[in-house]
């Protein structure tokens, strides 16, 4: 349940609505908005008297919400988030965040030099798998520990938060240490226990891949999971989800990215080289997707793709991904944003 309060209510009215609704056994969540004050029913909502809620003086209008994700709805927080990067780089704002790096961790030299040549053209973190859900087991499973550390290692000469992806509950204390941003990749989104875990044991940003065949809702859910623990920064990633079609890796659903941003107030960004597969169309895909109104994109930049230890037919060299934020600036102004 949300309460939407009346413009110019007093501190009296507010805090009888709140006592109102935990008199019905539930907390009460905040959010202040810049038009709205809402207030949100954290749990269930089945004792809290309504018509009671209705007829107090200072409350505009109370909704049931019916969808099962609460603290990721929109109507329980009505503006967009803004979520930190790390460094005060913020996605969810006016700026598009653009997060660039290759798919793994290869050397010292590979990810420095990637780190550096992608921030001097624009992007606001560095992507970087360490540990690799390869399909499969003997494919290279990435540099684990050792590529965490060439990880801060670029981070130190650029200044670029980092962005890698966690497989596991039990790596969860190291990533609090030394990662900026947190990736759930698509096939662990519904992995609930390494969900609940972030949701209680870190305060990092979690970046939420959608799964391969993962519904908008679910989805959502997922996000729901990590935010009822405690933690409230996620970041979705629509990456492609599986359909018939085998001449692109995945289809990515650009719908999915207007959806989830009326039904949710999380940031939203777009991974067309995972969803593609194939480099060459990275630069349309990552300006459909700032048309549809992406927060920013995750984009797989590699050296030298032909040799990449792994996703190197999706990964763009240095110089396309200069080119693509070029382009991303021409697009930006055309739907109110900014590179
Ligand atoms: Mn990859």
């Amino acid at each position: 349940m949300v309460v939407i309060m009346k413009n110019g209510f007093t501190p009296e009215q507010l805090q009888e609505a709140i006592q109102a609704m935990k008199a019905g056994g539930v907390k009460v969540n905040i959010s202040k908005g810049s038009e709205t004050t809402v207030l949100g029913a954290e749990g269930s909502a089945a004792n809290i008297d309504q018509e009671l809620l209705e007829q107090l003086p200072g409350v505009e209008k109370v909704m049931r919400v019916t969808e099962p994700y609460k603290k990721a709805n929109r109507k329980y927080h009505p503006d967009d988030t803004l979520i930190d990067l790390g460094s005060g780089t913020m996605v969810g704002g006016k700026k598009l965040a653009v997060i660039a790096g290759p798919c793994s961790v290869e050397s010292e030299e590979q990810i420095t030099g990637i780190a550096r040549s992608v921030k001097a053209d624009g992007a606001a973190a560095l992507r970087g798998g360490a540990f690799k859900p390869r399909t499969s087991p003997y494919s290279f499973q990435g540099l684990e520990c050792e590529g965490l550390k060439l990880l801060q290692k670029a981070k130190e000469a650029t200044g670029l938060p980092i962005v890698t992806e966690i497989m596991g509950t039990e790596y969860i204390e190291l990533f609090e240490e030394c990662v900026d941003v947190i990736q759930v990749g698509a096939r662990n989104m519904q992995n609930f226990d390494l969900l609940k875990k972030l949701g209680r044991m870190t305060t990092k940003p979690i970046l939420l891949k959608r799964g391969l065949s993962a519904t908008i809702e679910e989805w959502l859910m997922a996000a729901e999971y990590i935010m009822a623990g405690g933690n409230q920064k996620i970041i979705l990633c629509e990456r492609g989800i599986r359909t018939f079609e085998t001449y692109t890796r995945n289809t990515l659903d650009l719908s999915a990215v207007l959806a989830v941003k009326s039904l949710s107030h999380l940031p939203v960004v777009v991974d067309p080289s995972h969803a593609c597969g194939r480099a060459w169309m990275v630069e349309r895909m990552a300006m459909a997707a700032v048309a549809a109104g992406a927060d920013g994109l995750i984009i797989e930049v590699h050296n030298d793709p032909k040799n990449a230890l792994c996703d190197g037919a999706q990964s763009i060299t240095p110089d396309q991904f200069k080119d693509v934020m070029d382009k991303l600036a021409a697009i930006a102004p055309c739907v109110g944003r900014e590179v």
